[in-house]
Parts: structure tokens; C-alpha cells; sequence
């Protein structure tokens, strides 16, 4: 098996964007996993995920949850390709960039997917807003260049969600300049294009779900 992988299953929902970060880095290291749902195997993951996260990895006998715990077991124990640079202040920075996905970028993101089922305005034009505002400190973190690695393997995914919320809304948030050249990089790496090719279907079937859920216009 090409890199090793042998005995890795991963738990997962096919929308879910933590998932699809957690499929990055498993692509990035060339390794090869199984897919299974919480509800294929309950008790599996309620071992591997006490508290009920996805994403969540059993690698043989060990089970683990959270995608930022899992990217950094998989580092050390697969070292090749590393996902983290060499020196330490630039594995702060990375860890640090990872951190700001998950705590700011995606939350403000997060806000959004309840107006798909429940259109309002006001709500969303607060959220995409917020949504900006978190651009706008991800172009200031990205003056510290990284090469491809651990903490970046989040923001593809969220950009795709990005679109699909901001076209269904009809509101665009700003994408400062440096965001929009380093996303174009970000996105011609292998492990996200070919991650982002099976991910965008099931991102646009769960749109298509909410959708269906609005009242129809009285
Ligand atoms: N910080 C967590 C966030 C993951 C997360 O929010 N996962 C969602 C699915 S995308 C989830 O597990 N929701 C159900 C729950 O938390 O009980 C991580 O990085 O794994």
C-alpha cells in the first residue's frame, strides 16, 4: 500500500468540511484509508469519538478524534511528506494558522448554513460581514509565507463553502487580494484539487437538501 495506511479508517459524513480538511492531509501524505459513518459502526466510533466529533480515526488499535489531533498523530507517525516546516517559529505558525481556521475563519462561515433552510437577510448580512472581517486577519497572517502544510489544509474546503453560501445568499464577502492569490496556490496542490473534486458534489447535495427544506413562497 503506496505509504502505508494499512488499517485506517476514518469516520466520516461526506458534507462535512472538517472531514474534507482531515482527506487533505491524508492526500498530502499519500496514505489510504477506509471511509465509514457513525452509523455503519456505532460502537467503533463512539470508542474512537467519546464525545460524538467527525471527523475521527482509528489507526489499528488507537482511536482519535478532532482534526487538528489527528493531523498532528498522522505527522509523526507517517514524517514523510512533512506537514509542518523546521524551524519552530515557523511549526507555531503554522499550528497558529491551522488554529485560526478552526476558531475564527470557519465559526464566522458556520453562521451561515442555517439561512440556507431559513433565508433572512439581516442575519446574513451580519454573518457575511463577519465573515469579511476574518478575510481581512487571514491576509494579515498570510504575510508570514509557509510552504504547504498542516495549517492549511482547512481553508479550501470553508473557501468552497464560502461561494456556495455567498451565491445562495446573494451576498459576496470582500477576498482581500492576498486571500485570493494564496487560494489559487492553495488550490492547485494535488491533495486539494483532487480532494476538492470529490468534495464539491456532496457539499452542493447538502445546499440542494436545505433548500428543499424553505416554505414554499406563500
Ligand atoms: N474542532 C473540530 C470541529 C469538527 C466539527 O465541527 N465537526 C462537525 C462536523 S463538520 C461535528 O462533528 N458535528 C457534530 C458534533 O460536534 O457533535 C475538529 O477540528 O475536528
Amino acid at each position: 500500500m503506496a505509504g502505508g495506511g494499512a488499517g485506517m479508517i476514518l469516520y466520516a459524513v461526506p458534507h462535512s468540511l472538517y472531514c474534507a480538511k482531515t482527506r487533505i492531509l491524508l492526500r498530502a501524505k499519500g496514505l489510504e484509508w477506509q471511509e465509514c459513518s457513525p452509523a455503519q459502526d456505532p460502537a467503533g466510533f463512539a470508542a474512537a469519538s467519546p464525545f460524538g466529533n467527525l471527523p475521527a480515526l482509528r489507526h489499528r488499535d488507537f482511536g482519535l478524534s478532532d482534526s487538528e489531533a489527528i493531523a498532528e498523530y498522522l505527522d509523526e507517525v507517517f514524517p514523510v511528506p512533512p506537514m509542518l516546516p523546521q524551524t519552530p517559529e515557523a511549526r507555531a505558525r503554522a499550528r497558529e494558522r491551522g488554529r485560526f481556521h478552526d476558531t475564527r475563519l470557519e465559526p464566522a462561515v458556520r453562521a451561515l448554513f442555517p439561512r440556507v433552510a431559513k433565508p433572512d437577510d439581516a442575519a446574513a448580512g451580519t454573518a457575511m460581514a463577519a465573515v469579511s472581517n476574518r478575510l481581512a486577519q487571514l491576509a494579515a497572517l498570510l504575510a508570514h509565507p509557509l510552504p504547504f502544510g498542516l495549517g492549511d489544509c482547512g481553508f479550501a474546503p470553508t473557501f468552497l463553502w464560502i461561494d456556495s453560501l455567498a451565491q445562495d445568499c446573494g451576498l459576496l464577502p470582500c477576498w482581500p487580494d492576498a486571500v485570493l492569490r494564496w487560494r489559487g496556490v492553495l488550490e492547485a496542490e494535488p491533495a486539494v484539487a483532487q480532494e476538492l473534486a470529490a468534495y464539491r458534489p456532496h457539499a452542493a447535495a447538502w445546499m440542494a437538501e436545505k433548500r428543499a427544506l424553505r416554505a414554499a413562497p406563500g
